[in-house]
């Protein structure tokens, strides 16, 4: 539980906090999250926040993280007061601490933060999700990256390094094939023999970005449904939450890791690849969002490459479960052991399903431009 101390530490008039009520949030699957509603003694309401605890054995420079959001929430709530739109309900919102910092160190060690809990919001994926809600999904990073896309991205650390770096983690498999770890090889040479025929795909975006042809602006990394935020009442988009890995980047890293996900017919740990396909109707609806929102600052080389990018995205999610796989599933929670690998088959389907389209999915991108 989160301590009455911690709270406190976040108030400047730390003496006079009404009653709290503390739920914790369990949707999340990284840090621990609660919900402070904060009643003055009258019993009005006064208050209402979100305190988490961030999880420093993933993210091991917690204040090189805190700076990257609180540089990115900044620069959003400035775009936000430009375009007239209300920065509490467009970005989040960070507290400081009695510490003068948007964190707080408790006696143990532990770091916390506070945002103000967005206004009359629910995360969109509480919803019945249908295809239409992959429009609104593609609109809100096209918002995201709209407000971040005067800002310096090289300002920021780079949270996890080489995180879409592909070509590394392409290397990485090889490591992991060669190491053998878990003894585990000859149960999957059909899937390294995938994986190692698609070299070809993995410098499409990094040598890109790399050479200036992709400009490097911010990027999210973690697009699924539960970290957009919408209005209880109207359903409209708010805001993407979740800006613990926004690190410099290419814009069709988020592209294709939101259709890594959104664009599946199944999980992602769906073992009967029978039940697994590419949706072209998510892909379309997605690009109606994204295009439609982002178009006028794209560039020409970034929507040329959004039907790859979905496909670059799901393999290097693939190589990464077999990989882990290989090494004896270090990384990656997993629930039995063959876990990892049915992960990275699911993904290699998917990377077949789009590979195998690309045509049908530039037309459709195209039809957005
Ligand atoms: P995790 O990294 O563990 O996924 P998140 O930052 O996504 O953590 O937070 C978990 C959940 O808490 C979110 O899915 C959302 O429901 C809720 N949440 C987080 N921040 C806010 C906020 N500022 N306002 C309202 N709800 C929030
Ligand atoms: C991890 O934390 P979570 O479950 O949202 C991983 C992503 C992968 C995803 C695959 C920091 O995301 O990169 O795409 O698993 N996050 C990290 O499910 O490695
Ligand atoms: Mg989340």
């Amino acid at each position: 539980m989160i301590s009455v101390d911690v709270i406190k530490s976040f108030y400047t008039d730390i003496e006079n906090y009404g009653e709290l009520e503390i739920t914790k949030i369990e949707s999340g699957h990284i840090n621990r999250t609660y919900e402070v509603k904060d009643r003055t003694l009258a019993g009005t309401f006064r208050g209402h926040y979100i305190f988490q605890r961030i999880n420093t054995s993933i993210f091991k420079d917690p204040e090189g993280l805190m700076n990257n959001i609180m540089l990115v929430t900044e620069h959003a709530a400035k775009s936000a007061v430009e375009a007239g739109r209300d920065p509490k309900a467009a970005t989040l919102t960070l507290m400081k601490s009695v510490q003068d910092k948007v964190y707080y160190v408790d006696p143990e060690g532990y770091y916390w933060r506070c945002y103000l809990f967005l206004p009359n919001s629910v995360n969109l994926d509480v919803v019945e999700v249908t295809p239409a809600t992959y429009v609104q999904a593609g609109g809100a990073l096209a918002d995201f990256q709209r407000m971040l896309s005067d800002f310096d991205a090289s300002k920021l650390c780079e949270v996890i390094p080489g995180f879409h770096d592909t070509r590394n983690r392409f290397k990485n498999l090889k490591t992991a094939i060669s190491e053998n770890r878990s003894g585990r090889a000859d149960n999957c040479r059909e899937d390294i023999e995938f994986a190692l025929s698609q070299e070809n795909i993995t410098g499409m975006i990094i040598d890109r970005l790399r050479s200036g042809a992709l400009p490097l602006r911010v990027t999210h990394n973690d697009t699924k449904l539960s970290n957009i935020m919408i209005d209880k009442d109207t359903r409209e988009v708010m805001c993407l939450i979740d800006l613990d890995t926004v690190m410099p980047g290419s814009a069709l890293y988020d592209f294709g890791d939101a259709l890594r996900a959104g664009g599946s017919s199944a999980a992602e740990d769906e073992a009967d690849l029978s039940k697994v396909h590419f949706l072209e109707l998510n892909f379309d609806k997605y690009c109606e969002g994204y295009i439609g929102g982002a178009r006028d600052f794209l560039t020409p080389e970034e929507l040329d490459l959004l039907p790859e990018a979905a496909a670059i995205l799901t393999y290097e999610c693939g190589i990464r479960f077999l990989s882990d796989y290989l090494d004896g599933d270090t990384y990656f929670s997993t629930k039995y052991p063959e876990h990892n690998l049915v992960r990275a088959r699911n993904q290699f389907k998917l990377v077949k399903d789009i590979l195998g389209n690309l045509d049908r999915l530039h037309g459709i991108a195209n039809k957005y431009r």
